[in-house]
């Protein structure tokens, strides 16, 4: 793989999609032109199975249900879309990807964190992301955030003690693994995050011409 594969992560109304725009921008002024996606989703496939996980159903989804899902939406998503660009030597940008299913599956819901590393290892082997962003705000930022902006989905929908799993195990991984993350503080102005992206945009563009 001769590509770089970096990922945007945070709980709830973060500023993730927000910023990756705004890196995004940047690095195509600089004449670098990323390929960015997102988790769950990112093929016709996997955005269908991310309509499946997003959705409120009357039927309460299975936690190891849910589990399964995020993991098919990623091995589809893996193999059509972050591979191929990755051997081609692109720059991928995904919004989310496998620390958000050890935060929400493990953090939120509790489930064996050595479940979820048997399924990284099957459905990944060994590629992991190059460089993690974390955007962390207080649970009651990120969620007054995505409650003035739409109808809350099902994760959103969930109590406080699920954001705080969710936000703790962000954290803890970040602090397991300062190599690969960049912790951001997302809760100040747009203004201020986008300066504390500055360093990270160079970098990436320093990775990209090397
Ligand atoms: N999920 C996902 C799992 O459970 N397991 C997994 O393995 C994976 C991959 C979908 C859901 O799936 C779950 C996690 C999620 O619940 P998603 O589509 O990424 O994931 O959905 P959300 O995290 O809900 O995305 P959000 O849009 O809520 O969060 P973002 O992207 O962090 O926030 P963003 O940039 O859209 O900003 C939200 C609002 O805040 C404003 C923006 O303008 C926007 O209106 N905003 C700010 N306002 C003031 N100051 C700032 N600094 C601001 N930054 C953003």
């Amino acid at each position: 793989m001769s590509g770089l594969f970096i990922t945007f992560e945070g709980p709830e109304g973060a500023g993730k999609s927000t910023n990756l725009q705004h890196v995004a921008e940047s690095l195509r002024s600089a004449g670098c032109d990323p390929l960015l996606t997102r988790e769950p989703g990112g093929t016709p496939i996997a955005e269908q199975i991310r309509d499946l996980l997003l959705a409120n159903h009357a039927e309460q989804m299975n936690d190891d249900a849910e589990l399964l899902l995020m993991f098919a939406a990623r091995a589809q998503h893996l193999n059509q879309v972050i591979r191929p660009a990755l051997a081609a030597g692109r720059v991928v940008i995904s919004d989310r990807f496998t620390d958000a299913t050890y935060a929400y599956q493990g953090g939120g819901r509790g489930i064996d964190v050595r479940r979820i590393a048997d399924l990284e290892t099957w459905v990944q082997g060994d590629l992991r992301p190059d460089l993690t962003l974390l955007f962390d705000v207080p649970v009651e930022v990120g969620l007054a955030r995505a409650k003035a902006r739409s109808a809350l989905d099902r994760f959103e929908q969930e109590e406080r003690a699920f954001f705080d799993g969710v936000r703790n195990t962000y954290l803890a991984r970040a602090a397991d693994a300062p190599a690969r993350y960049r912790v951001i503080d997302g809760s100040g102005s747009l203004k201020s995050v986008q300066a504390d992206l500055q360093p990270i945009i160079k970098w990436i563009l320093e990775r990209w011409h090397a």
